[in-house]
């Protein structure tokens, strides 16, 4: 999954893809380097971000959507106005990092329209959620909420099979915790959907490469997360570096499978 952040403020891209015209063309770059799908997104949810209303969200990312039909596309958004249009537009996924938490009609949009559903935990809120991050069990707690967040969409007419769940990298998080959810990652996979991470760039990646100020991590470590969390069990991941990434899976992928040839 390849990311694009219409947004003045993404931590790692913030103001790079803002005009429609650099994004659509960002967006195309990615797929043309193997994503399979594109995460568009209009709302920033770096530690310390404040929310956009739906309109600013929805006049961001509407314009990249239409610029990217054809592609495979993800609204990354816990609005159901913004998820409705972007299904419309032919967005096939809705990634929401509330996990269903924010908008009590977003599940109804996503069950209406049979859209892939991506739930991902989150403790706390952007604008607080690194100032004391609490757990007893890191993974058993993430496990237990994404178990419970998926029989909820379940509840509300989501098919099984359009879900995918993701442990949130660095919602909520110490670095130290961050790692445990990658190492533990099978326990996540355990429950059975298919699971999405997000370690691209994140400031864990920065911190174990030794600077404990870091607000982001380097491509090479982010590939180097990707690579680990594939072997740990993930089924896609959100990366900001497509070409890098695919060409460093596709290695381990080999190796998994002891051939060149898939
Ligand atoms: N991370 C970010 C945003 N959306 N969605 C999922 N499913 N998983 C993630 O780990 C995830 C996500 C944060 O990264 P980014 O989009 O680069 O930054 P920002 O939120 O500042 O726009």
């Amino acid at each position: 999954m390849g990311v694009v952040n219409v947004t003045p403020d993404s931590f790692s891209d913030g103001g790079r893809f803002l005009s429609p015209a650099a994004a659509i063309a960002h967006g195309r770059r990615l797929a043309d380097e193997g994503a399979a799908i594109v995460d568009v997104g209009g709302e920033s949810t770096r530690p310390g971000a404040l929310s956009v209303d739906a309109d600013e969200e929805l006049r961001r990312v509407e314009p990249v959507l239409e610029g990217l039909a054809g592609i495979p596309l993800s609204i990354d958004t816990s609005k159901s106005l913004v998820a409705r249009r972007a299904l419309e537009l032919g967005a096939e996924m809705v990634n929401d990092v509330t996990a269903l938490r924010g908008d009590p009609e977003l599940v109804g949009v996503a069950a209406e329209r049979d859209a892939y559903l991506c739930l991902m935990h989150m403790q706390g809120e952007p604008r607080t959620m690194q100032a004391a991050p609490r757990y007893d069990d890191v993974v058993s707690e993430v496990a237990t909420f994404l178990e419970q967040r998926a029989a909820f969409a379940v509840a509300h007419g989501v098919l099984e099979e359009r879900i995918c769940v993701d442990p949130g990298i660095g919602f909520g998080k110490t670095p130290d915790q961050n790692l445990e959810l990658v190492r533990r990652l099978d326990e996540i996979a355990a429950l059975g959907f298919p699971v999405l991470v997000g370690i691209s760039r994140k400031s864990t990646l920065g911190k174990v490469l030794g600077d404990p100020e870091a607000t982001q991590g380097t491509v090479s470590a982010s590939v180097g997360g990707a690579v680990a969390a594939f072997e740990h069990g993930a089924w896609m991941l959100r990366v900001h570096d497509v070409r890098e990434t695919v060409e460093a899976l596709a290695v381990a992928a080999a190796i998994e499978r002891g051939s060149v040839t898939a």
